[in-house]
């Protein structure tokens, strides 16, 4: 069973960002979901180097273009490292791959472009055409200033595309996710669809058009061919991985992946992706997130104040995916303190270090009383609850849902009350003893995709290899464990 799920390739004009981070962890975290479930998976996440604000940074950094895409494209491989990104490969579109797999994809449309003049505004922070009623003040809704554009254009006939467009929505419901965007599609869609500039000439940092190398390709076919080339198109076969694909991406980017990407890749007659998520924006601290502000949220000074998992782990709980939020360090200290050292951290180590006082021994018990019952059937449940949530990449939802277990693990021990059946009942000690187990490593495997660092943990306190969910139904036998570390210390 194939699955392919990418990343927006991201422009290299600035410093990831939280919400960069944010997009990639999101990505990974139903990567990481689906191989534990078996799944043949390929995750993808790059880097979109060309068009006219990319020359002008470089321009403005005094560094040669190449070599500036080089600099910066480098601090967003760091940044995948750093959230512990699990990706596959990391496609850079100067790379000669892409460079041949993009003039490829454009002589598959050629029967729908043509050659004719471009007249109108452009907005090169989005590196978009607008048209006059989006412009207020000489802005564009991105808030990016308008230039004047009149040159020579190749065209691509999107025009031709409005009803085949709208039929895929209506015949696929969940090619655009979550529903409320799909409205707006479609909407957008039905008020009628110009034609597309696709070539420039003013600038030569771009893949030149075949055959007519005075033009550039738009920076947007050229960025998502991206997703393409990474199947190793032109010469190999895409379409079992492309018909399962998943594309996340900022709502702000949704027109060009639910529009523009569909229909192109009908005018070349290879297959559509299954979907594409649209994902919410984050302000940080009740604003808009701008440098001049000052309170661009850095990834990398969050981990180290407060800790991979913790970060990862607040990004999908605090807001529903799919749904704008604020970034806020106070929720993030509060996220850490209830939901993760209390509740999470707790459970494991009050079950854990309790088995160390009993020299770090699990003596196993299945013949379980009614009450361990019900707690072994539903972490042995969990994975089959959490499945439907990925595939609708509900993953807040799956959070809660990992999170009524801890809870009701919590009050298991509570209702048990372990250090006294040490004293008076040992036989029945062991039972919940190792429905505890049980729960913690469901626990694990639940938490895995999103924190992976701290199953990592658990599962190494448990003596279990967390690569796979069918791990879940091996019993667990007489066994000695290490002591373990808190995994949410105080002072972190
Ligand atoms: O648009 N909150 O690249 P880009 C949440 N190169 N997510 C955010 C965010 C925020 N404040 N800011 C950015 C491009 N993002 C094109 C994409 S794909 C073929 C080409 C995330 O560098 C979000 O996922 O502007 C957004 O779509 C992505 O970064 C855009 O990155």
């Amino acid at each position: 069973m194939n699955f392919y799920i990418t990343t927006p390739i991201y422009y290299i004009n600035g410093e990831p960002h939280i919400g960069h981070a944010y997009a990639s962890t999101a990505a990974d975290v139903i990567a990481r979901f689906k191989r534990l479930d078996g799944f043949n998976v390929l995750f993808t996440t790059g880097t979109d180097e060309h068009g006219i604000k990319v020359a002008r940074s470089a321009e403005k950094a005094g560094m040669p273009v190449q070599q500036f895409s080089d600099m910066v494209s480098q601090k967003f491989r760091d940044m995948t490292k750093l959230m512990n990104i699990s990706n596959d490969d990391f496609i850079r579109t100067t790379e000669e791959r892409h460079i041949k797999s993009a003039q490829k994809f454009w002589q598959m449309l050629e029967k729908d472009i043509y050659k004719d003049k471009y007249v109108g505004w452009y907005d090169p922070r989005d590196e978009t055409f607008v048209t006059e009623s989006e412009i207020v003040d000489g802005k564009a809704p991105s808030g990016g200033t308008v230039e004047w554009m009149e040159e020579e254009s190749y065209f691509f006939r999107l025009s031709a595309y409005q009803d085949k467009l709208l039929e895929l929505y209506e015949k696929n419901p969940d090619f655009i996710a979550p529903a409320s965007r799909r409205n707006e599609i479609i909407s957008f869609v039905k008020s009628g669809l110009k034609d597309l500039s696709i070539s420039r000439t003013k600038f030569d940092w771009g893949i030149p058009v075949p055959g007519d190398e005075k033009h550039v390709m738009y920076v947007w076919i050229d960025a998502l061919a991206n997703y393409v080339t990474l199947l190793g198109f032109p010469d190999k076969p895409i379409d079992d991985m492309m018909k399962e694909c998943i594309h996340i991406v900022g709502k702000e980017i949704l027109r060009f992946h639910a529009v523009y990407w569909p229909a192109f890749l009908m005018a070349a007659g290879l297959p559509l992706p299954k979907r594409i998520f649209a994902h919410g924006w984050w302000t940080s601290e009740g604003q808009k997130m701008s440098k001049s502000i000052g309170n661009v949220v850095s990834p990398s000074e969050m981990v180290e104040k407060y800790g991979l998992s913790q970060l990862r782990y607040f990004l999908f709980k605090e807001v529903r995916f799919g749904e704008d939020g604020d970034f806020s360090e106070a929720a993030l200290q509060n996220r850490i303190l209830y939901d993760l050292a209390n509740d999470l951290g707790n459970l494991v180590q009050r079950v854990l270090a309790f088995i160390q006082k009993l020299n770090g021994h699990l003596t196993v018990d299945y013949n379980f009383d009614a009450e361990a019952k019900v707690l072994f059937e539903h972490s042995h449940e969990l994975v089959k609850k959490l499945r439907p949530l990925i595939d609708k990449q509900d993953l807040h939802a799956a959070l809660l849902t990992v999170w009524e277990l801890i809870s009701e693990s919590n009050k298991f021990v509570n209702d048990m009350r372990p250090w006294k059946l040490a004293k008076s009942d040992t036989v029945k000690l062991n039972k919940v003893l190792t429905v505890l187990c049980e729960a913690i490593r469901a626990i694990g495997f639940g938490v895995a995709p999103f924190m992976p660092d701290t199953a990592e943990k658990i599962f190494a306190y448990i003596n279990t290899a967390g690569n796979s969910f069918d791990e879940i139904n091996v019993r667990f036998t007489d066994t000695d464990f290490v002591a373990p570390a808190p995994l949410f210390p105080r002072e972190k």
